[in-house]
């Protein structure tokens, strides 16, 4: 947020993490795949997580998106706590991280 341009800041710590905070339907899941895909190509190796328990299809649309651009998406349909979904994704991308 703000009106100058600034570059993303990734973490020293393993996974970087990037929150999108918007209203409903200003684009945050459209651009968390767009931003994904793009990380992708510099190198990185992202993974989505679906934290939005409210709208409904939200998680369904993130892994559509995630599957068309070919990157993981962590979800979990019986999680209701986004704290929790989050927090369980971190886990996945330590994991995943090390198999690399
Ligand atoms: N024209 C246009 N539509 C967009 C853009 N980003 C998202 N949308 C559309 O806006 C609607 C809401 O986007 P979504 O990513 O689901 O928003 P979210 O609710 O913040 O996750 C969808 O129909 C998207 O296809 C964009 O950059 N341009
Ligand atoms: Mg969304």
């Amino acid at each position: 947020m703000g009106s100058e341009k600034a570059e993303i800041k990734f973490s020293d710590r393993i996974p970087s993490i990037i929150m999108l905070v918007g209203l409903q339907g200003s684009g945050k899941t459209t651009f968390s795949a767009k931003l994904a895909k793009y990380l992708k190509t510099k190198g990185r190796n992202p993974l989505l997580a679906a934290c939005d328990v409210y709208r409904p299809a939200a998680i369904e649309q993130l892994r559509i998106l995630g599957k068309q651009i070919n990157i993981p998406v962590y979800s979990d349909d019986n999680e209701k706590d986004p704290l929790k979904i989050s927090n369980a994704a971190i886990q996945y991308a330590k994991i995943m991280q090390e198999i690399h």
